[in-house]
């Protein structure tokens, strides 16, 4: 059995993203079968359910306010409107629901408010409710798992030498702060980045090495390809070959072997030789349903014949039977760690 490593160096995942092509797979279907099932795919659902309008500018997003896309700006959606629709994503086969809102953080309002009765709606239906709300701190952290929350996404993008060319309105270091911040509440991380945003080979290698010395590694790492959009600053960026996907894929699934790999955005793009090759490299979920949040995805006819023609079996939902109770209970409440912050002043 592979160890679970968080002492690599930058060296030895360059090695391993270098690796001649079949012998890499080779490598990570191998370690993939140590930990997964490979004929298991997790099925996800996306919602963004507060659109576009959002401050910062980030150079890929089409939600950003100052570049001048289609997307059209939306308040966030009503608490019945969103558990219906994730309702609708269960009876479709859904396992994981993850509900994305265009802020560039929290803040302790009635929107906050809302998104926590949505929390809760999603977790009694037994799927794994997933967030991607922009910064956090930690006591916000702290009531999204209070009031359910399994999985919080926030992608570190890019490495961190090439992040300055892609975001400007928040540092790096911000980014890890909220990664921590999701981590000390207990709550499952979701972090990966982003492909094809003109970045070198280096770059992919520092993002992974980022992730790969965490003190425990996140859960799940999401690969995306970008999806150009025009009125983005990168509308014209070339399409990512398949191969630099597979490799990014591989290289995370050996590096951080109990890790999910989410093949996640830019399958619209790709064949379904092109998506076997990224489950054979051991990626462990997609998206499903024919939007991400605002950009396309395969339609759902599309990923049955996909499931079908690879044998594919959706996954169900909490990997190891662990939906959070016992564990995730031993974690100071909100009201504890608030008692905590007054015992220390
Ligand atoms: N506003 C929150 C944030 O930035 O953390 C949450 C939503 S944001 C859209 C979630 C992630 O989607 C980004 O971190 C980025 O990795 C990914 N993303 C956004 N636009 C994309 C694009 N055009 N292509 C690929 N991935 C994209
Ligand atoms: C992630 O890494 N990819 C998803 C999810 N986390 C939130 C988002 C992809 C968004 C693609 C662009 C869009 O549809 O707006
Ligand atoms: Fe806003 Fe998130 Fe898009 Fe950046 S990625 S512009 S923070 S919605």
């Amino acid at each position: 059995m592979t160890e679970v490593r968080n002492n690599w160096t930058r060296e030895e995942i360059r090695a391993i993203y270098d690796m001649p092509f079949l012998e890499l797979i080779y490598k990570a279907a191998t370690v993939h079968r140590e930990n997964n099932d490979p004929q298991e795919v997790q099925v996800c659902t996306l919602l963004s359910v507060k659109t576009g309008g959002c401050p910062e500018d980030c150079a890929y997003c089409p939600q950003a306010a100052r570049y001048h896309t289609d997307v059209k700006v939306q308040k966030l959606m009503e608490v019945d409107e969103v558990l219906d629709a994730a309702r609708a994503a269960k009876d479709a086969g859904s396992t994981r629901f993850c509900m994305g809102a265009a802020w560039r953080e929290v803040r302790d309002n009635r929107d906050f408010d809302k998104v926590l009765e949505m929390v809760k709606g999603v977790n009694s239906m037994d799927m794994e409710v997933c967030c991607t709300l922009g910064m956090l701190s930690e006591e916000q952290a702290l009531k999204l798992r209070d009031a359910g929350l399994y999985a919080y996404n926030h992608n570190l993008d890019t490495s961190e030498e090439h992040y300055d060319e892609i975001i400007s309105t928040r540092t790096y270091d911000d980014r890890l702060d909220t990664i921590d911040n999701v981590r000390k509440s207990g709550i499952s991380v979701c972090s990966g980045g982003i492909i094809g945003l003109g970045e070198t080979v280096e770059d992919r290698i520092g993002m992974i090495h980022t992730l790969a010395v965490m003190p425990k590694h996140p859960e799940s790492v999401p690969v995306n390809a970008l999806v150009p959009v025009e009125g983005t600053p990168l509308e014209s960026q070339p399409k990512v070959p398949v191969w630099d996907m597979v490799r990014m894929i591989a290289t995370a699934r050996i590096v951080m072997p109990k890790t999910q790999v989410r093949l996640s955005a830019g399958r619209v793009r790709m064949s379904m030789e092109e998506q076997a090759l990224c489950f054979m490299a051991g990626a462990n979920s997609i998206f499903a349903g024919d939007k991400l949040l605002t950009t396309p995805n395969p339609e759902e006819d599309q990923d049955k014949v996909l499931f079908q023609t690879l044998n594919l079996k959706p996954r169900k939902a909490f990997k190891n039977g662990d939906k959070p109770s016992v564990e995730v209970n031993q974690i100071p409440s909100v009201a504890d760690h608030n008692n905590a912050l007054l015992d220390e002043k």
